[in-house]
């Protein structure tokens, strides 16, 4: 693995304990950049909260970096640090003196923002406010540096038009203008995703920030280069309710012999990619720095599937295993559209070189042979759909579980 530190190349990653931060923050220091990892493990208390932790054992930062500087004498730190603490922030952003700021820091469940009037306030509060101190860090402390915001194809929802990289052009009355692409987010949580975008590109008009904004789709996969290096550096796999995304879980149930909980008909369709390949991109979007007052914005996703059809491609390769899997139809607990029309763009990073690592058989029995192995880990209890996203719909139930970060707000009051 490399090992010389380029010192053009510093990196702070926001949320570097999370499922795609822990391996983003690994394939930077692992390739020659100086890493600082950022986070206050909100999400780890959220999960224990509500009995959602992650499949493996994951230590947290300082002793990942350890484990990590032990087997590849990679250049990584780790800071425990609350982002929407701006004073803390700005501190770091300037001791640091980082060339690109990568921004994970977000609560990332759509299902968590749709729950409860604090999960919702939460996921609002954490989400614009981490983002505004971000900016605001970078324009006070290292004007050059390079802001990385982790958005998501969600943003754009499902429009019956085809969905271009970011920016449309619109030709009105005989005049013509670029746009951002309209959005229109299905959670709040995307929602919040389309706030950061605004508060972006208003900062590049009016303050000459740099930034990118990947659009990432739902992201699967358990290892990357660096993960395989040792237990300790396993990523925060998730497969519940609130923070597993579904190709993730679909495996998990597979292995336990739980019918694969589509929603609905599962005619829905998303664009998807594997960690691995999302890494890439992220490299690929920080070696390419915007033009000061440049907002660049990326669709990140490989391939696009419906939900059956995933489904269906879990149960093949299980098949393949010896596992018998099944399908069963939930009623969709979110407010999506069914049936729709779905084509979005996907140019940047392959025109930049990314090669696709595509959903096969052979990843599929991989990530199936990996949850074997740790299969009396697995809690069967976290698999069905605890939040309805339709507050009008009939059993609709308020929810009692706090996050417990609300719980520190309070405290703190
Ligand atoms: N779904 C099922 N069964 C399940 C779980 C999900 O059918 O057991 C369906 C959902 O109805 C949805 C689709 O699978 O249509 C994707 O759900 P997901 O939970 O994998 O993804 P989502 O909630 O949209 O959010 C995830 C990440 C989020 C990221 C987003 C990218 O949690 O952080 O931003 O994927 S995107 O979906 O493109 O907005």
């Amino acid at each position: 693995m490399t090992t010389a530190s380029d010192p053009d190349r510093r990196i702070i990653v926001l949320g570097g304990d999370g499922y795609l931060g822990w391996p983003t923050a690994m394939h930077f220091a692992t390739r020659g950049w100086t890493v600082c990892a950022v986070d206050n493990y909100s999400r780890r208390e959220i999960a224990s909260a509500n009995n959602a932790s992650s499949l493996f054992d994951n230590p947290k930062l300082p002793e990942r970096c350890n484990a990590l500087r032990r087997v590849t004498n990679s250049n990584v730190v780790s800071v425990e640090l609350d982002v929407n603490d701006y004073c803390a922030l700005s501190q770091i952003v300037r001791e640091f003196r980082p060339t690109a700021l990568l921004h994970f820091a977000e609560q990332p469940s759509a299902p968590y923002s749709m729950w409860t009037y604090e999960t919702a306030r939460f996921t609002l509060n954490n989400n614009i406010n981490t983002t505004f101190n971000a900016i605001w860090a970078i324009l006070q402390e290292a004007p050059d540096c390079h802001l990385i915001k982790l958005g998501t194809m969600g943003e754009y929802g499902t429009p019956n038009i085809d969905i271009e990289e970011g920016w449309i052009d619109i030709h009105h009355r005989g005049r013509s203008e670029r746009f951002l692409f309209p959005r229109q987010g299905p959670s709040l949580y995307h929602t919040t995703k389309i706030m950061d975008t605004d508060l972006i590109h208003f900062y590049c008009r009016h303050c000459g920030l740099r930034a990118t904004d990947l659009m990432q789709g739902p992201v699967y996969g358990i290892h990357t280069e660096e993960t395989r290096l040792s237990d300790q550096l396993l990523t925060n796999f998730h497969y519940d309710d609130i923070f597993g995304t579904v190709l993730n879980r679909f495996v998990v149930q597979a292995v336990v012999g739980i019918p694969l909980t589509v929603y609905g008909e599962g005619r829905q369709v998303r664009g998807f990619l594997n960690l691995i390949d999302s890494l890439r991109c992220i490299e690929i979007a920080a070696l390419e720095t915007p033009k000061a007052g440049q907002l660049c914005v990326a669709n990140q996703f490989t391939q696009t599937f419906a939900i059956l059809d995933l489904a269906a491609r879990v149960v093949d390769a299980a098949d393949f295993l010896g596992i018998r899997a099944t399908i069963d139809h939930l009623p969709n607990p979110r407010m999506e559209q069914a049936d729709h029309y779905y084509n979005p763009t996907h140019r940047h990073f392959v025109d930049r070189g990314l090669v696709p690592n595509l959903l096969t058989r052979e990843t599929l029995v991989d990530m199936l042979k990996v949850v074997s192995e740790n299969r009396s880990r697995i809690d069967t209890s976290r698999f069905y759909p605890r939040i309805s996203w339709n507050r009008r719909a009939p059993g609709h139930q308020r929810c009692e579980a706090r996050p417990a970060a609300m719980d520190e707000e309070r405290r703190t009051a």
